[in-house]
């Protein structure tokens, strides 16, 4: 093989079949937030499902770690340009908390402490693509990095992986977001390069 050649040249857009355009990789695990970490308390912590006709739907902590838990392996993209690969998550599907959720809702606007907000398709949440994680590599998720859960849902720029999440609000009209009220793609997908609204 030919590992001297390919570490001298850098390698520098990766796997093209795993690093979306426009894109390179960091082994690194970088801090995007905006504004200060939250402290969020799993003695107090609860996650809300809010429908279209305002049904409320709360999980303690006890009780989400009391749901069958999932581990993807999967890589995440961040719309400043870093890929990450490989990474490993454990956490419960959104499939699993919208089981006993009646809706005709369209969208979902995931909300966290903090105030941050971003929108998605309630369909990108579905079919094992999005999760309430809590543990990353195997220990507690970093405060940082949207400890004690933040949601995950890898195949979107990361953005919409909402950290210290609380709640989703499910809506029959799509409602922006933070960084989508800033101009930001409504979709966010790294495969198209949806970074900024229009592209
Ligand atoms: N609550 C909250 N969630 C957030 C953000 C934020 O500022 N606040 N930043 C988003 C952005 S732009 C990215 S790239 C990822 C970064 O996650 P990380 O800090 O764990 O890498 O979190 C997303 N979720
Ligand atoms: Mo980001």
């Amino acid at each position: 093989m030919n590992l001297i050649t390919r570490g001298f040249h850098g390698r520098r857009g990766g796997d093209p079949t795993r690093i979306p355009p426009g894109q390179y990789e960091t082994h690194d695990f970088p801090v995007l937030t905006v504004g200060p970490t939250p402290r969020v308390d799993t003695d107090t912590w609860t996650f809300t499902i809010t429908t279209e006709t305002g049904a409320r739907h709360t999980w303690t902590w006890e009780q989400l770690l009391a749901l069958p838990q999932e581990s993807p392996h999967t890589d995440i993209h961040c719309v400043t340009r870093w890929s990450k690969l490989d990474t490993d998550w454990t956490g419960v599907s959104l499939d699993t908390l919208l089981e006993d959720v009646e809706t005709t809702a369209e969208y979902a606007l995931a909300h966290s402490h903090g105030g941050y907000t971003t929108d998605l398709p309630l369909q990108d949440l579905t079919d094992g693509q999005a999760w309430i994680a809590h543990t990353f590599d195997g220990h507690p998720l970093d405060p940082e990095h949207g400890g004690p859960a933040r949601l995950l849902v890898p195949h979107l720029y990361f953005w919409k992986s909402a950290k210290w999440i609380s709640g989703l609000t499910l809506l029959d009209e799509d409602e922006p977001g933070f960084w989508e009220q800033a101009g930001y793609h409504d979709y966010g997908d790294p495969w198209r390069e949806q970074r900024y609204r229009g592209d």
